[in-house]
């Protein structure tokens, strides 16, 4: 079975609860809830965690090493911050999603610069909550493809 671990950043348990002009209304939770029914449907195997702590989610992506075919995270503030997590990405070895809700590219300069995007398969922006079930189905035809060309 594929197993794919999804990692949200700081504040995103705020989701739906303050900002929503940028974010939308969705909590994580409901976010959670679509990503556990696609999965279930899909025949995935999906973990989702959040945390505000930087080192948290750094031994996250290291205990996920062998442990999870993928990795999908929206590391939201520590993108634009967090060497430490673009080196636990690139340690790891898994493929990497990053996913942003809002387009970090149309925001304030400072968010334009991600330093896990250069040890992401890729990134995916400015699609709401969309950009999750984007995220994940974007890992899991990676790996589906990775796994068909090595039989
Ligand atoms: O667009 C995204 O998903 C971000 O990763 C979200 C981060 C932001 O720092 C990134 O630049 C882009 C912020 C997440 C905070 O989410 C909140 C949600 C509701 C209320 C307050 C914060």
């Amino acid at each position: 079975m594929i197993r794919i671990l999804v990692l949200h950043g700081p504040n995103l348990n705020m989701l739906g609860l303050r900002e929503q002009s940028v974010y939308g209304s969705q909590s994580l939770q409901d976010i959670e809830g679509e990503l556990r029914e696609w999965a279930q449907v899909e025949g995935v195997e999906l973990e989702s965690r959040q945390s505000n702590a930087e080192a948290e989610l750094v031994s996250w992506i290291q205990e996920a090493r062998g442990r999870f075919d993928a990795l999908v995270i929206n590391p939201a503030a520590y993108t634009h911050t967090s060497i430490a997590l673009r080196d636990a990405i690139l340690a790891s070895d898994l493929p990497a999603v990053e996913v942003h809700m809002s387009n970090i590219h149309q925001r304030e300069e400072f968010r334009h610069r991600s330093y896990v995007a250069g040890v992401a398969l890729g990134q995916i922006s400015g699609f709401g909550s969309l950009s999750y079930m984007l995220g994940v189905k974007a890992a899991l035809a990676h790996i589906r493809a990775l796994r068909s060309t090595a039989q």
